[in-house]
């Protein structure tokens, strides 16, 4: 393997190839624990052209490549596994930031620039990312779109897929294909940015996009309503999404999401602790503030309802909600998803879910949280060992019962793969293996992830 070392030294840089076991640690691990195993080294290419030679020198050897953006992804899908001989190769370096261009509310961004740095961008040319959350000082663009990430603002501005006006990416032959033209309308034809938008790092590597920014409000207003029952906070979100356009958030805590989130921060609870609560968040040209609050009272909400007053309350209360993934952590390796259930489920699914894990996991801890507007809730184990697979089994499987899917959001990962067939058909599959085996004949791209 020193051939191997040697030739990456000669395409990045000696600094830029980590093949020492305490300088390759940090992103051989997911931050959860879950998800661990050893690379032959840690690749810090520079731009596209040392993205490519790397690609050919790996494939040249027989060693696959697991592409890593922040190491915020929660399903193993970045992070090396023990199968086969892999490398990483963070995209950290590409983190060239363009120009936003004002009329077509648009940026250039290579893969490796953070969310944080995007939306401040976005944010100084008076637009916004249209795409936020918890983890957006680490997240990096690449990451976000190889994983069509969702987070806390997809009810009003979709999610990442689109945010993409443009893409450039790596195949796994070394060749670059880009499309950065940002035409609006295009139908030149197969979409391959479409294509490697969610395919987590198994059909080439995405090195940069043209991200289509949204406009920026000017007024927000943020609403904590506490509820009496999962059915009663689904009631509670269709009513809002029918009536509040300006709606941007909607986001959904169960009680024991509640406690352990309120444990770790100090004071008063901002509202009675029940048994759901729900964030309601709107931004709006107008008066964000008037219309959340007339939506409530059309909704027959207003009592149940804390509206917070200013900027400093209103991140205190999405603190709560944000703080969670790290609490939970904290408290233990979990076992985490993200269904997806049509609302007219999910009250169901959520009656089921206590008996379901009780079954399997009878000490299970069980958190559920997430956006409740996109039907796509986090469930969050604590108390299973990390591989024991029989709570996962039980939860997808529910999931998949109530006609949703195995993943909302986070992808397919290392985590998944096993349980695909419960929401894609077999015909389904085999077109997806029929791509995979056309863009990645040698198999190098991130093995094992989407597909086993
Ligand atoms: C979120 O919505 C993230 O905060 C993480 O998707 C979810 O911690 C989780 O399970
Ligand atoms: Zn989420």
């Amino acid at each position: 393997m020193s051939d191997l070392i040697s030739a990456l030294q000669a395409i990045v840089g000696e600094p830029h190839v980590l093949a020492d076991a305490d300088l390759r640690s940090g992103y051989e691990s997911d931050w959860t624990g879950r998800w661990h195993g050893e690379s032959l080294a840690v690749v810090r290419p520079a731009d596209a052209g040392e993205v490519a030679a790397v690609l050919r020198t790996c494939a040249d050897h027989h060693v696959a490549v697991v592409t890593q953006g922040g190491n915020t992804g929660l399903v193993g899908g970045a992070t090396p596994d023990d199968r086969s001989p892999e490398i990483v190769l963070s995209m950290r370096r590409l983190d060239s930031l363009g120009d936003v261009d004002p009329a077509l509310m648009q940026v250039a961004c290579g893969a490796g620039v953070t969310l944080a740095r995007l939306q401040q961008a976005a944010g100084d040319a008076g637009l916004q990312a249209g795409l936020d959350l918890a983890a957006r000082d680490s997240a990096t663009v690449g990451g976000l779109v190889a994983c069509n990430a969702g987070g806390l603002q997809a009810i009003r501005y979709g999610t990442a897929r689109r945010r993409i006006a443009g893409l450039e990416a790596v195949l796994a032959d070394g060749t670059v294909v880009s499309r950065m033209s940002g035409l609006r309308k295009d139908n030149a034809g197969y979409d391959l940015a479409s294509l490697l938008i969610g395919s987590e790092g198994t059909l080439g590597v995405i090195t940069g996009v043209l991200w289509s920014l949204v406009p920026r409000f000017s007024d927000r207003s943020l609403a904590l309503v506490a509820v009496d029952s999962v059915s009663e906070a689904v009631d509670a979100a269709r009513a809002l999404l029918g009536r509040l356009p300006s709606l941007e958030l909607l986001e959904f805590l169960d009680e024991a999401s509640i406690r352990i989130s309120l444990e770790q921060l100090s004071g008063t609870p901002p509202a009675p602790i029940t048994p759901a609560w729900l964030l309601v968040g709107c931004a709006s040209s107008g008066d964000a503030q008037e219309e959340l609050a007339e939506a409530l009272v059309e909704s027959g909400l207003d009592e149940r309802a804390v509206i917070a007053v200013d900027a400093i309350r209103r991140q205190r209360l999405l603190s709560i909600r944000e703080s969670l993934t790290e609490v939970i952590a904290a408290a233990g390796v979990p076992h985490k998803f993200d269904v997806g259930v049509p609302l007219g489920a999910l009250a169901s699914f959520m009656d089921e879910l206590p008996g379901v894990v009780a079954d399997v996991a009878p000490t299970a801890r069980t958190f559920v949280y997430g956006h409740l507007g996109d039907g796509n809730l986090h469930v969050n184990l604590l108390g299973p060992d990390p591989d024991d697979e029989s709570a996962d089994e039980a939860v997808l499987q529910l999931a998949a019962r109530s006609g949703g899917t195995i993943t909302a959001e986070h992808g397919v990962g290392r985590h998944k793969p096993q349980y695909l067939s419960l929401v894609r058909s077999d015909a389904e599959i085999a077109a997806m293996w029929a791509i995979k085996r056309a863009l990645d004949p040698e198999g190098i791209l991130n093995p094992g992830v989407i597909l086993a």
